[in-house]
């Protein structure tokens, strides 16, 4: 793509961290791999801060690694609307934007980037044209998925080498225990890490996994999971370095990640416990086994997600263990409250970590396969330039 081309990315923080983590992602690699000019407009930029340090609440307009971060006000002053036009999540570009893209002699490319789903209707949706009622503008829409018939997901060009580098340097791991303020646990030790949006079944967990037979070293980011883990302690707050023992349990709290330090964190753990969407993909990458809690929906609308990514993601699998891990998600996700219960399907589960290791392999190789959202929202759209 020529650098001409430019790209508006409308990013409304719904809550967490996700929303934004995804638009900063998609925003950096549209520009460093696609030489994109990028403005990303969001409207939280304390919570944008949280997740990338070099951002400034403060600040109306910043430039970061090459993108330039606006702060959504309203009204906003744009200047003139960009040749792709992209709606995250269920964001709306102002209505001003909009009369000024109908302005254009050649209407720009508008995309309405959805949430990630394995589910199968988002096949029929994908792509799919909607003409605005009042305006000479079709509005895209845009799937991420696993499948060819969707948009796929994210993944940055190096992100592979860079993960098999880490890998391979044994001294990398290290740099990054000490970095943390860390001595590793002893060999043999199952190294998990722990993010999720909490509830009940967190002290479940982390009490089967005390009384276990095999040590654990659980690795918590500062985040809104840190109290129900420390429950089992007797605490409720605690910060980065302290470091808590229960049995074989050894919990360590570390500093909310920077999202390549998250990487690395994924990278050098045995099993991560990820959520919503985006550390959900980047533990896909990192082809340790992973356990995914969903971002909750009214009515259960996400139980279905969750069953269809099994489903879909499963395929390979022996029906054994693909129940192994339905079950130990659905507990997950349920609060299940027994440690005795949890436990129990934890073991099914981890049982199988060998063979779920091998299955990652091969699923990224597919999700590889289908090309990755940045590159593939770049081909659609230039096409309709
Ligand atoms: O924060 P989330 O729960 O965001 C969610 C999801 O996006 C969900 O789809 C959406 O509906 C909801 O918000 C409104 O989970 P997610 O998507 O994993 O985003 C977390 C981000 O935080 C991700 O980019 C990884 C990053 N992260 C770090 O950078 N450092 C860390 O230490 C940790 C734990 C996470």
């Amino acid at each position: 793509m020529t650098a001409a081309v430019s790209w508006d990315i409308f990013c409304n923080v719904v809550d967490h961290f996700g929303d934004v983590g995804v638009s900063w992602r998609l925003a950096r690699q549209l520009h460093a791999e696609h030489g994109a000019r990028v403005r990303l407009f969001v409207d939280d930029l304390e919570t944008f801060h949280v997740l990338c340090a070099d951002v400034s609440p403060a600040l109306e307009s910043q430039e970061v690694a090459g993108v330039t971060i606006r702060k959504w006000t309203s009204p906003l002053s744009f200047g003139d609307p960009a040749d792709v036009a992209i709606d995250a999540f269920g964001s709306r570009a102002p209505e001003a934007y909009l009369e000024a893209m109908a302005r254009r002699r050649h209407a720009p490319v508008w995309i309405n980037l959805e949430y990630l789903s394995a589910e199968d209707w988002i096949e029929d949706c994908h792509r799919v044209p909607s003409r605005h009622p009042r305006f000479p503008l079709v509005r895209h829409f845009f799937f991420p998925g696993f499948t060819e018939n969707t948009g796929g997901v994210l993944c940055e060009r190096d992100l592979v080498t860079q993960r098999r580098d880490f890998l391979g340097d044994a001294s990398a791991r290290a740099r990054l225990w000490q970095a943390w303020g860390m001595v590793p646990p002893p060999d043999g030790t199952s190294v998990i890490s722990l993010f999720g949006y909490g509830g009940p079944a967190v002290p479940a967990l982390l009490r089967a996994w005390a009384e276990g037979s095999e040590p654990v070293c659980v690795l918590v980011p500062e985040s809104r999971i840190l109290p129900d883990a420390l429950s089992v302690f007797g605490r409720t707050e605690a910060h980065a370095g302290e470091r808590f023992g229960l049995d074989a349990l050894d919990l360590r709290v570390l500093p909310f990640q920077t999202q390549p330090g998250y990487d690395r964190l994924l990278w050098a753990s045995d099993c991560n416990f990820v959520r919503g969407e985006d550390s959900f993909v980047r533990a896909q990458w990192a082809e340790s086994p992973f356990v995914w809690n969903i971002y909750a929906q009214e009515g259960g609308a996400h139980w279905a997600k969750m069953h269809a990514f099994v489903t879909r993601y499963g395929a390979g699998l022996d029906d054994d263990a693909i129940a192994a891990v339905r079950e130990f998600w659905r507990l997950w996700n349920r609060g299940e409250t027994s440690a005795s219960v949890i436990g129990a399907a934890w073991r099914r589960f981890w049982n199988l970590r060998d063979d779920l290791r091998a299955h990652n392999a091969a699923w990224t190789a597919g999700l590889r396969a289908l090309g990755d959202l940045a590159g593939n929202l770049v081909r659609f759209s230039v096409e309709r330039l």
